[in-house]
């Protein structure tokens, strides 16, 4: 009877926990989404994707605002292209807009179908991210004088070659740069040593 209740107790409150602890999770994951949808939009942590307008193919609704956070671990930057623009001309893409930021500046703002003097419209160019973050905001403004059906856009993670950037204004490696998926790494003609700061070589 005792061995039974000894062993019984602790799965009770075992199990107890596990549903306190289940319910919990269920709680932040509901604020992780409530806290994700008002703050920093839809957060994309996926090596590539398919991102579109609201109710794409079809046309998209006025008064949207959609942002997607798309990050990709450190060490790759995300590029990313359209397959399909038609957005709401209007004098630099005030009205209707998909803007494209990284590393804390502006990389492009589009609308329209082809690009004019003062407006610029995908086409077939990529535009690659500063950093391992890339946000892409969707906006339309109240109206829309004809129905437009938006975008389709792809992304995908793309590995920086480090080799081939500048360190203040000097290559990354002292002698041998080799570059991988996500890195790079240094290393030294015979008869020298790699300094601890991985990147120079001493003799
Ligand atoms: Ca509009
Ligand atoms: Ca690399």
């Amino acid at each position: 009877m005792q061995i039974h209740q000894k062993r019984f107790l602790p799965q009770g409150s075992e199990q107890s926990r596990l549903r306190q602890e289940s319910n919990m999770m269920r709680l932040l994951v509901l604020l992780a989404m409530l806290y994700s949808e008002v703050s920093s939009g839809i957060v994309l942590p996926k090596m590539y994707g398919r991102i579109t307008s609201p109710n794409f193919p079809n046309v998209y609704p006025n008064h949207k605002e959609r942002i997607w956070n798309i990050t990709v671990p450190k060490g790759y930057s995300v590029r990313i292209y359209f397959t399909h623009f038609n957005l709401e001309l209007s004098y630099l893409c005030e009205y209707d807009y998909v803007k494209l930021s990284s590393g804390g500046r502006t990389l492009a703002t589009l609308c329209g179908k082809d690009s004019t003097d003062t407006e610029e419209a995908p086409g077939n160019k990529t535009y690659v991210s500063i950093d391992n973050n890339l946000m892409v905001a969707f906006r339309s403004d109240y109206s829309n004088e004809k129905p437009f059906t938006g975008f389709e856009a792809f992304y995908a993670a793309e590995d920086i070659d480090e080799c081939k950037q500048l360190f203040d204004g000097e290559p990354l490696c002292n002698h041998h740069c080799h570059n991988y998926m996500g890195g790079y790494y240094c290393s030294c003609r015979i008869g020298y040593t790699l300094h601890e700061n991985k990147r120079t070589c001493t003799a």
